[in-house]
């Protein structure tokens, strides 16, 4: 069924302590069908920009740091409602305060290594998803 679109990534700790497959399954289970998806690598470039709305912030250079630290798996996901019902199975970006049941509960390990992105609008969504996916890769 087609619905809306949100884009995520699997950040470097994830991947690196071996919750690609727990990660997946969670979002499988909650009704995301998987339009595309690859295992790749942010250079500084790509991380600084994917980042920009952060430059200013005092995290960003660590945030920066740590997502070009190892390989992360991109994906974008197709749901009725995708942007707002991925955010809210991912849960607050700070684990500490992540709802139970949630990826980052599961799998975060600190508020900058904390396992998953996912988009914030539509709009976003889209940039996002076209930086990493070709359009023969997003149908
Ligand atoms: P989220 O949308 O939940 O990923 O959170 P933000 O867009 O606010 O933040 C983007 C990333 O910046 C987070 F995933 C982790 C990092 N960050 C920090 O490292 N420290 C902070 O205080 C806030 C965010």
């Amino acid at each position: 069924m087609a619905g809306n679109r949100t884009f995520t990534m699997i950040k470097p700790d994830a991947v690196e302590n071996g919750h690609i497959g727990g990660i997946l399954a969670m979002i499988n289970k909650a009704g995301f069908r998987i339009v595309a998806m690859k295992m790749t690598a942010l250079s500084r470039r790509d991380a600084e920009s994917f980042y920009e709305i952060h430059k200013e912030r005092p995290f960003f250079g660590e945030l920066v740091e740590y997502m070009t630290s190892g390989p992360i798996v991109a994906a974008i996901l197709e749901k009725d409602n995708a942007v707002a019902d991925f955010r809210t199975l991912i849960g607050a970006t700070n684990p500490a305060e992540a709802a139970e049941g949630t990826i980052r509960k599961m799998y975060a390990t600190s508020i900058s290594a904390n396992a998953v992105h996912g988009s914030d609008s539509d709009e976003n969504a889209e940039i996002e998803g076209n930086f990493h996916f070709s359009q023969r890769e997003r149908h």
